[in-house]
C-alpha cells in the first residue's frame, strides 16, 4: 500500500516546496531553491531574534561579542542574513531593502539569475526591545532588464501583480514563515528543536467578514473625514456592518498575520502629516497584498488595489488598507463617496 498522508504526517516546507514544484513541469527549480535560501536565512534571523533579550549580557550592537563578532544592530544583521543567504547562488541579480538607499548589485563572480528580491529585513524593530513580534517581508520578482546589461533600479521598479512569489516570517510567539507563489498561501512554523519549518497552515483562507480592526487611532484628527467614517463604522458598526473588536499591535507583520488567520481589516490611510501613509509599496504592501489577495482578501491604498499600482521610486509610501474582502470593499466604497484618497 502506498504512502497514505494522514493528518498527522510532518511535511517539512523543504518537501512541499518540492512537490508544489511537481505541480509545474516547465519548472526548473530556481525558484524552489531560493525559497530554501529565504528559509535559513530566517532560520539564521530566528535564533537572533530569539537571543535579542540578551543583548545586555551578549553585546548591544556596536559591541564586540563573546566570539570577537561585532554586534549589530538586528535590522542590520537581518538585512546582511537575506543578502547573504542569495547573493552569491546565481539565482538572484539584485536585492534592494529597506535598510539602503540603493538595490545592491550581486557579485559579479557568480552568475547573476533571473530572479530579484525586495524585502523589510525586520519591520517593527523598534519593538524588539519591549518583545513584541516582529517580521521580515520579502517580493520577488522577475528580472526585467537584458541579461547582457547589469540590473538596474528598473528591475526593482515593478508593478504587484507581477510578482513571482511574497511572503513574511513572523518572530512571534512561535517562528512562521507563510508564502505564495501564486497557487494559494501556505504557513509554516519552526520547530527549533529539529531547525525544520514544518507545514502547520496549508491553504490559508482568510475569512470575507474579520473580527477585528486594526489601525493607530491616535491619527483620528489628521485623517480625512470620509477615512473617520470607515474606521467609526468598523469600531461602532453602521447599517451594513457588525462592530469589530480593535486590535492593534504596531508591528504590520503581526497585525497582518492575525488577521489573515481570523479575518480583520488593517489600515494605515495617508493624513495631514502625510498624505501617503507610512508603510512602503514594494517591500511591505506589495507582498502583503498578493499574500491577501491568494488568500480570499484585498488590498487597496483606497482607491485602487495595490497590486496595480506602478511605482515611481524604491523607499515610495503608499496608504494601506488590507484584509477581509467584504470589509475593505465596504472602505474602498466610503472613501469613493467621499471621492479623496485615503
Ligand atoms: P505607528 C513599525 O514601525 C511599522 O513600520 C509597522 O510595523 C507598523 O504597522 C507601523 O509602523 C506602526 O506605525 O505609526 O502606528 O506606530
Amino acid at each position: 500500500m502506498g504512502s497514505v498522508h494522514t493528518s498527522t504526517s510532518v511535511i517539512t516546507i523543504e518537501r512541499f516546496i518540492m512537490e508544489q514544484e511537481r505541480l509545474h513541469p516547465e519548472a526548473t527549480g530556481e525558484l524552489s531553491n531560493l525559497l530554501y535560501d529565504l528559509c535559513l536565512a530566517a532560520k539564521i534571523i530566528s535564533r537572533h531574534v530569539r537571543r535579542a533579550g540578551l543583548t545586555d549580557i551578549l553585546g548591544a550592537a556596536g559591541a564586540v561579542n563573546v566570539s570577537g563578532d561585532l554586534q549589530q544592530k538586528l535590522d542590520l544583521f537581518a538585512r546582511d542574513t537575506v543578502r547573504h543567504a542569495v547573493q552569491h547562488t546565481g539565482r538572484v541579480c539584485i536585492v534592494a531593502s529597506e535598510e539602503d538607499e540603493e538595490p545592491m548589485l550581486c557579485p559579479q563572480t557568480s552568475r547573476r539569475g533571473k530572479y530579484v528580491i525586495l524585502y523589510d529585513p525586520l519591520d517593527g524593530s523598534s519593538n524588539i526591545d519591549v518583545n513584541v513580534s516582529i517580521g521580515t517581508i520579502f517580493s520577488i520578482h522577475r528580472r526585467v532588464s537584458s541579461p547582457k546589461g547589469e540590473p538596474g533600479l528598473g528591475d526593482c521598479l515593478q508593478v504587484g501583480k507581477k510578482q513571482v512569489a511574497a511572503g513574511y516570517i513572523l518572530y512571534g510567539s512561535s517562528t512562521m514563515l507563510v508564502y505564495t507563489t501564486g497557487q494559494g498561501v501556505h504557513g509554516f512554523t519552526l520547530d527549533p528543536t529539529i531547525g525544520e519549518f514544518l507545514l502547520s497552515h496549508p491553504d490559508i483562507r482568510t475569512p470575507a467578514v474579520g473580527k477585528y480592526y486594526s489601525v493607530n487611532e491616535s491619527n483620528w484628527n489628521r485623517w480625512t473625514p470620509a477615512v473617520q467614517r470607515v474606521v467609526a463604522a468598523f469600531k461602532n458598526g453602521d447599517g451594513r456592518m457588525q462592530a469589530k473588536n480593535a486590535r492593534y499591535i504596531g508591528s504590520l507583520v503581526a497585525d497582518f498575520h492575525r488577521n489573515l488567520i481570523s479575518g480583520g481589516v488593517f489600515l494605515y490611510p495617508g493624513d495631514t502629516r502625510s498624505a501617503e501613509g507610512k508603510l512602503r509599496l514594494l517591500y511591505e504592501a506589495a507582498p502583503l497584498a498578493l499574500v491577501v489577495e491568494q488568500a480570499g482578501g484585498l488590498a487597496t491604498d483606497g482607491r485602487r488595489p495595490i497590486l496595480d499600482l506602478v511605482p515611481q521610486h524604491l523607499h515610495q509610501k503608499t496608504p494601506f488598507i488590507v484584509g477581509s474582502k467584504t470589509d475593505v470593499e465596504f472602505a474602498v466604497e466610503i472613501l469613493a463617496a467621499d471621492g479623496v484618497p485615503a
